[in-house]
């Protein structure tokens, strides 16, 4: 069994990562996740069961925490096309690290929206970088409009988590 948690301010594209994966297509009309509904849940069935919380970009700090202390994966979300919600990985970061050990829990960090190459305002070496930086397991870049690295966003998921043998 394996969990992860989809993190970051608000339209990133969190909801629309995991529809893709879900249904392999992209959806234009997915809805904002409200506060009232602050994540939904989802589970893949394959080699191993994949428990998705997909939080809201406004759900509270500590609901967030809360689900990352029974993950064994955190996705950390930005838009490549908004600088802003770059900036605010290291906040989130520093904020899981300060509740959560982050040697019982893989953390990836990933730049969404690459088809948006005309809107670009993260380019990849910053978000390689900020992965160095930060220190997490992994670094993607992912479009969930054209289905670019979503499936290997989740295989790299579960590959990871099978070989760090890191469990909450
Ligand atoms: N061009 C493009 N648009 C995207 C992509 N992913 C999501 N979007 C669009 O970005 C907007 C926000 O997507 P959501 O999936 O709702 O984002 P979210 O991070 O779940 O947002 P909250 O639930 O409000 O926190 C929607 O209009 C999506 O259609 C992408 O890869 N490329
Ligand atoms: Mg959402």
């Amino acid at each position: 069994m394996s969990s992860t948690s989809y993190n970051q301010k608000k339209y990133v594209g969190k909801s629309s990562i995991v529809d893709f994966y879900d249904s392999k297509h992209y959806n234009p009309d997915v809805y904002a996740t409200s506060s009232g509904d602050p994540y939904h849940e989802n589970t893949f069935t394959g080699e191993l069961n994949v428990h998705v919380h997909d939080t809201a970009g406004e759900t509270h700090e500590a609901t967030v925490i809360a689900l990352c202390a029974r993950c064994n994966a955190i996705v950390l979300v930005y838009d490549k096309t908004y600088k802003q919600s770059f900036g605010k990985i290291d906040d989130l970061h520093n904020s899981i690290k300060q509740h959560i050990n982050l040697e019982k829990v893989v953390v990836f960090l990933v730049g969404n929206k690459t088809d948006e190459t005309h809107e670009e305002q993260v380019n990849t070496d910053e978000g390689y970088n900020k992965h160095k930086y930060l220190k997490t397991d992994l670094f993607i870049e992912t479009s969930a409009k054209t289905g670019y690295n979503i499936n290997e966003l989740f295989n790299k998921i579960e590959a990871e988590v099978k070989i760090s043998g890191k469990r909450p």
